[in-house]
């Protein structure tokens, strides 16, 4: 899923006014040329039913219709149709240029005109000099959306976030045996057997070094803005990471360096892979675990997994107070 695109907008061009005369029926020849018609704004729209960022990654450059010339016999120039583009209620758009925020399109209907089209030129009418329309304003936008999701699966690279999202939701998400195989949010939607839903969603793996810009950044950590919960995915024996305790401690280091208060959702932690790890060894590898929810399990035999649905089930009842 894309949640933020970069899009070249333009503004219509006003339209030529006319450079005419008529002969009255006094045989004096008088100027007569109408006005230009104005260019198109360019207008975003929050529509529940608009398509999602992606549908813009073909046409990336957008303009507003130019303004109609004017005409003889003082004829106005058509204006330029507006281009009303339908963006998802939630989306914010920026002037990428000047990194200034211009609006969060909070609500569906809800409209905001980021460009205006160019008044068109003046007629030679009344002896005024006929004139070019003004070009119509151009802008260079990013349109940025917060997932729609409730909890969210924040782990080192290869830890089996994708194996448990295709588990627990029955996605199809790309599983790697390379790390940063999933490369932007990917999304799923889990349902517990008492009919509530939760969408989960996968963010591109975490690594220690993250917020230098290595790896993936730690941008789409901006999403955990509206987590009801977050799922410390972790693995027993990672490349990336000592033990279980310094994962832990890399993935909430990392979520705290963005924004401490994302420390603050409810969370809980989820050892994967039990498969490979013999029961009685797990107890040594997370004792000095901070206290709280730790979930093992194996997305390959089950094992556990009953329990991890319980805890989601809660999420849906809004019923939590874990805090690893
Ligand atoms: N043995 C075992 N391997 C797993 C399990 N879950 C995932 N894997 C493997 O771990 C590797 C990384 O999985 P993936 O889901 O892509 O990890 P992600 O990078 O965190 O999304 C893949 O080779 C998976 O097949 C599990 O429960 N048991
Ligand atoms: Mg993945």
């Amino acid at each position: 899923m894309i949640d933020h695109i970069r899009l070249t907008l333009q503004a219509g061009r006003g339209g030529k006014g006319s450079d005419s005369f008529m002969s009255r029926t006094d045989r004096k020849v008088v100027p007569w040329g109408g006005d230009g018609g104005s260019g198109g704004n360019v207008i975003f729209r929050a529509d529940t039913n608009a398509p999602p960022l992606s549908h813009f990654r073909y046409k990336p450059r957008l303009s507003a219709e130019a303004g109609g010339a004017g005409g003889s016999h003082k004829k106005r120039g058509k204006n330029g149709k507006d281009l009303i583009l339908a963006v998802p209620v939630g989306t914010k758009i920026f002037d990428y240029d000047k990194k200034y925020f211009i609006r969060h399109l909070t609500q569906s209907g809800q409209e905001v005109t980021v460009l205006k089209g160019g008044r068109g030129g003046s007629g030679n009418f009344g002896g005024k000099r006929a004139s070019n329309g003004e070009a119509g304003e151009s802008l260079e936008i990013e349109l940025r959306i917060l997932l729609p999701a409730d909890v969210f699966l924040v782990g080192l690279p290869n830890s089996g976030k994708s194996t448990l999202l295709n588990v627990l939701t029955g996605s199809k998400i790309k599983v790697g045996e390379y790390p940063f195989t999933t490369r932007s949010p990917e999304l799923g939607v889990y349902a517990s057997d008492n009919f509530n839903v939760l969408t989960l969603c996968e963010l591109p793996s975490v690594y220690g070094a993250s917020h230098e810009g290595r790896g993936m950044g730690s941008d789409f950590l901006k999403h955990l803005e509206v987590a009801k919960a977050v799922l410390y995915v972790l693995e027993p024996d990672s490349k990336f990471a000592k033990n279980l305790v310094e994962g832990l401690k890399i993935l909430k280091d990392e979520i705290g360096r963005y924004d401490s208060n994302f420390l603050k959702i409810p969370a809980a932690v989820v050892i994967t892979k039990m498969d490979l790890l013999s029961e009685n060894e797990l107890p040594k590898r997370i004792s000095s675990f901070p206290d709280g929810l730790v979930f093992p399990i194996s997305s390959f035999s089950g094992e556990g997994m009953e329990k991890l649905k319980g805890f989601l089930d809660k999420i849906t009842k809004r019923d939590l107070c874990a805090k690893p």
